[in-house]
């Protein structure tokens, strides 16, 4: 029996041209309409098992988005590495990455993005520089968050070797989202909190230099009033800015949701200028939600109090 499936406006017309049968299916359209639209995204980085950030934010994001949400956890720490914190466990997951891949090769998955937050050591970048190898197409998005520091400082661990490598997994990336911090040791420039847009746009284009076709830039400020993030889509050599509200407080975590919901909002096929929206605007909800518990939530934002938000912005995109 060969069944054809036609779908056309809001219903899905099924044919058995054996039998000669003409189905009209609403229940199934709503079926196979969902099927077609979820996407598929896998985010490799740590799991640090409190402290709000990493996979523990990109993963409820990310799904908050409607989009299937693969991991691949890096490491597992007892809390994350930043400010507050000492005497946290670190578990290296390297090994277990390459048995993953082959893994998923073996079953043909496919993603519409792939996504890289922290690392952990160097030699995981470079298994990490293998998988976008195995997994990356010309139809998908390479993501890549070079963490690496904040503030000036790189975070606790990770040496100039590891930036080195880290640039060079920036090469094959479509995307990456570093910090000023971040775009200083990538460019092994000096730190500045104080630039104006010439300057960002000169860092923007020396990004895209390491290979990667759009640099965007998180943390981004021009004066006290407001915040957002800055990119050059190099192949376009176009620049996009997205500005909101500057609070004046920072916390831990917020590149971390800055970069889940751009990755989401790419692989759902929004334009640039509108995942540098979407993004900096749901980080600003979450900065916003957290200074009421700044006490209590010192190490992390509350971004799980404007998830009903974030799901409302995807649906009028
Ligand atoms: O938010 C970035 C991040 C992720 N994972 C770990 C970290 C940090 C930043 O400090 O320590 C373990």
């Amino acid at each position: 029996m060969t069944v054809y499936i036609y779908v056309q406006h809001n219903t899905a017309i099924l044919i058995d041209k054996g039998m000669g049968l003409l189905y009209n299916y609403n229940l199934i359209n709503v079926i196979f309409e969902r099927m077609m639209m979820m996407k598929k995204v896998v985010t490799i980085q740590d799991i640090s098992c409190f402290g709000k950030c990493s996979l523990t934010v990109a993963l409820p994001i990310i799904s908050a988005m409607g989009i299937e949400t693969a991991v691949i956890p890096t490491a597992v720490l007892s809390t994350h590495t930043g400010e507050g914190f000492t005497d946290y466990t670190f578990r290296d997951l390297t090994s277990d990455i390459p048995a993953i891949a082959a893994h998923w090769k073996s079953m043909e998955l496919r993603f519409d993005a792939l996504y890289t937050g922290y690392l952990g050591s160097p030699e995981q970048v470079d298994i990490i520089s293998d998988f976008f190898d195995s997994f990356g197409r010309r139809d998908n998005h390479i993501i890549v968050d070079p963490v690496l520091g904040d503030a000036g400082k790189l975070y606790a661990g990770f040496t100039s070797s590891f930036v080195e490598k880290m640039k060079k997994l920036c090469a094959k990336a479509d995307f990456i989202i570093p910090n000023m911090t971040e775009v200083s040791f990538l460019l092994g420039i000096p730190y500045t909190d104080s630039y104006d847009e010439a300057y960002v746009k000169d860092v923007l284009r020396r990004l895209a230099g390491l290979g990667c076709r759009v640099p965007v830039i998180t943390g981004v400020h021009f004066d006290s009033l407001m915040q957002g993030a800055a990119a050059y889509d190099s192949e376009k050599d176009e620049f996009y800015f997205s500005f909101d509200k500057n609070v004046d407080h920072h916390f831990h975590g917020t590149g971390d949701i800055f970069s889940s919901v751009f990755t989401g909002a790419c692989a759902l096929g929004m334009s640039l200028q509108q995942c540098l929206d979407i993004a900096v605007k749901f980080t600003l909800d979450c900065i916003e939600a957290t200074v009421p518990n700044i006490e209590e939530t010192w190490y992390g934002s509350c971004f799980e109090l404007c998830l009903g938000k974030l799901i409302g912005y995807v649906k009028e995109k």
